[in-house]
């Protein structure tokens, strides 16, 4: 029976979380990129070797690039893009020259995962990431002052971020902009000016022009993945809807099928985001895993529980909207028809226990993410039990 590869994502030299204490949570796999690389330029093999030391040294696998950010320009497809998709399948070549399987990427505008709080606290006292439609408004209209604001949400919402902007402190609103605008981790902050400087490049980007792009862009690298002998891997919008004014497109299960028909190649696949995904109640997960197939080459588990209005916080990977069980019967499913492991990480977990007195990188925090891990390699092992039979 094939089981799943359990991974873990680490930050480089500078994760507070060490390589030892990701044994010791018992994964085999690292998940990682070179951080220090500016943005858009090429990952050389010997930067790359490096990394893959380190990793080793400690008896790990680097199993996944996640990720190789892709330039705005790219997005866009303007000015130097050409130049910018040169150097990104010179990335691509070489992180296969250096043997790391698969390669993670998004093609979300301007931001990566957006969250209004990342300080949710449960009732157990731990704490989650959270996204709230009020606070984004409050964010989008009254800080940023973005132009047309106001008419792109409900009037209900409107309504409660007037109110909430009057009452939040000055501290209030500055949290709440810096978490809005934290972007990738390990990225320097930017300013509302040039937050609304980048939404700018999107003024004449609708979905069908973004998606012209996606696929221009998985194309291209593509064809270099294939020759070079590595996987790529998209991982879904985070929060899988518009945000901000700006078009979505890897949201769904017609976006996937969409880019995955048109670039009908065997490495252009998916990062499986359960916890993503989930935060719309349109999308069926275990469904989605039949669909997409033997197309997902990494996996991200882990689970989110949304309200009425759209709100939504990261729950216990266990826990939350997402059946868990059905969705990794389905992969196990999966691996068993195409007789291979996926390897998947615990991706985000509550801040808890001993972690609440450290400083951590939202979302990925040990424990939080030991425990998540340890509940879904048992959760695998009964799943194998059920399907041996
Ligand atoms: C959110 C995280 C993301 C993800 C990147 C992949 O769910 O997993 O930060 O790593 O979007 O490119
Ligand atoms: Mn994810």
């Amino acid at each position: 029976m094939f089981k799943m590869e359990q991974t873990w994502r680490w930050y480089g030299p500078d994760d507070p979380v060490s390589l030892q204490d990701v044994k010791q949570a018992g994964a085999t796999g690292i998940v990682t990129a070179l951080h220090h690389i500016p943005h858009g330029e090429i990952w050389t093999i010997e930067e790359i070797n490096k990394r893959k030391a380190e990793v080793e040294k400690e008896g790990l696998k680097w199993s996944v690039v996640e990720s190789i950010t892709v330039h705005e320009s790219i997005k866009t497809r303007t000015g130097n893009y050409k130049e910018y998709i040169e150097k990104y399948k010179t990335s691509v070549r070489n992180a296969a020259a250096c043997n790391i399987p698969v390669i993670t990427y998004n093609f979300m505008p301007v931001n990566d995962w957006t969250r209004t709080t990342l300080s949710y606290k449960m009732p157990d006292g731990s704490l989650a990431l959270y996204f709230n439609w009020v606070d984004l408004a409050v964010f989008d209209i009254y800080i940023l002052k973005r132009k047309n604001a106001e008419t792109s949400y409900s009037e209900n919402i409107a309504t409660q971020a007037e109110e909430r902007y009057k009452n939040y402190s000055k501290h209030q609103l500055e949290a709440l902009a810096d978490v809005v605008m934290a972007g990738i981790p390990g990225e320097k902050k930017g300013s509302t000016k040039e937050m609304l400087k980048k939404l700018e490049l999107y003024a004449d980007i609708d979905a069908d022009s973004l998606r012209d792009n996606l696929c221009y862009f998985q194309k291209e690298i593509s064809e270099a993945a294939e020759e070079s002998g590595v996987k790529l891997a998209i991982h879904p919008d985070d929060p899988p809807f518009p945000i901000l004014g700006l078009p979505r497109v890897v949201s769904k299960a017609s976006d996937f099928s969409y880019f995955l028909n048109k670039v009908d190649n065997s490495v252009n696949g998916v990062c499986f985001c359960t916890g993503s995904l989930g935060a719309s109640a349109d999308n069926n997960l275990p469904q989605m895993v039949k669909d997409i197939g033997e197309k997902i080459h990494f996996l991200h588990l882990r689970n989110v529980a949304k309200d009425e209005e759209g709100n939504f916080y990261e729950a216990d990977h266990l826990g939350g909207d997402n059946d868990m069980v059905a969705i990794v019967k389905e992969i196990l499913t999966l691996q068993q028809e195409y007789n291979k492991s996926l390897p998947f990480r615990p991706d985000h977990g509550h801040q808890m226990l001993d972690d609440l007195k450290k400083k951590t990188n939202p979302g990925y925090s040990a424990i939080g993410r030991l425990r998540g891990l340890a509940e879904i390699r048992g959760l695998e092992l009964g799943l194998l039990e059920t399907l041996k039979a």
